[in-house]
């Protein structure tokens, strides 16, 4: 049997390239950047998750070849006008500190009614320095007043997805990969690699 072909996720988020790879089974060997200390860091200049996606599968296929994957996502809450959204990763003020970005989160969601919420989540395939392909996926939710459960990452503790009664970081990867956000821009990914790669 041939060996399964190469994805590479531009992301140096261990979670996402987690639940991509178990998403993904053993149709291809998914791995990240942090596995090309060559790969230079993105900056993410974008003000929309396709702009911030095409920045990092662009800028990453550059300098690895083959199919390279972008995932740039976030939340977007109604009642903030749609906050923190492309902003997700540095909502508490530290890049990439879950912590602080929930308890900002809590802290401005305080006494509001409307919890509607959704992730969104946007994908770019790209080889030699080119996008090839984009996909999009949501999940529709609520924002909770207080935290629950300690799986998954991000903003999980806080977002119970429509049609459940728990949130991400409580149902665990197996349930969030049927129905999440990310889940969704990547079948749309996958049945495209089916019939191009
Ligand atoms: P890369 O840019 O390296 O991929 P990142 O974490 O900085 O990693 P983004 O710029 O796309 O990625 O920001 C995504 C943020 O949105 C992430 O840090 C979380 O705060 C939030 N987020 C996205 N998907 C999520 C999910 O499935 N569950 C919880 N929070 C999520």
């Amino acid at each position: 049997m041939d060996p399964a072909p190469r994805l590479i996720i531009a992301t140096r988020n261990a979670h996402k390239t987690a639940e991509i790879r178990a998403m993904i089974g053993d149709r291809f060997e998914v791995l990240d950047v942090t596995s090309f200390p060559e790969c230079p860091e993105i900056e993410e200049t974008g003000t929309t998750f396709l702009e911030n996606a095409r920045l990092k599968a662009e800028g990453i296929s550059r300098v690895i070849e083959g199919w390279v994957l972008s995932d740039d996502s976030g939340l977007e809450v109604d009642a903030l006008g749609g906050a923190p959204g492309v902003w997700s990763s540095s909502f508490g003020g530290e890049e990439g500190n879950h912590a602080l970005n929930n308890a900002r989160l809590l802290r401005e969601m305080a006494g509001k009614a409307d919890r509607r919420a959704r992730f969104r989540c946007t994908m770019v395939l790209a080889q030699g320095g080119k996008e090839v392909a984009h996909f999009s996926g949501t999940v529709e939710g609520t924002i909770i007043a207080d935290a629950r459960g300690a799986k998954g990452f991000g903003y999980d503790p806080l977002f119970v997805p429509e049609g459940q009664a728990a949130t991400f970081a409580e149902l665990g990867d197996e349930v969030k990969n049927t129905l999440s956000h990310r889940a969704r821009a990547l079948t749309q990914a996958v049945e495209f690699l089916a019939g191009n790669a």
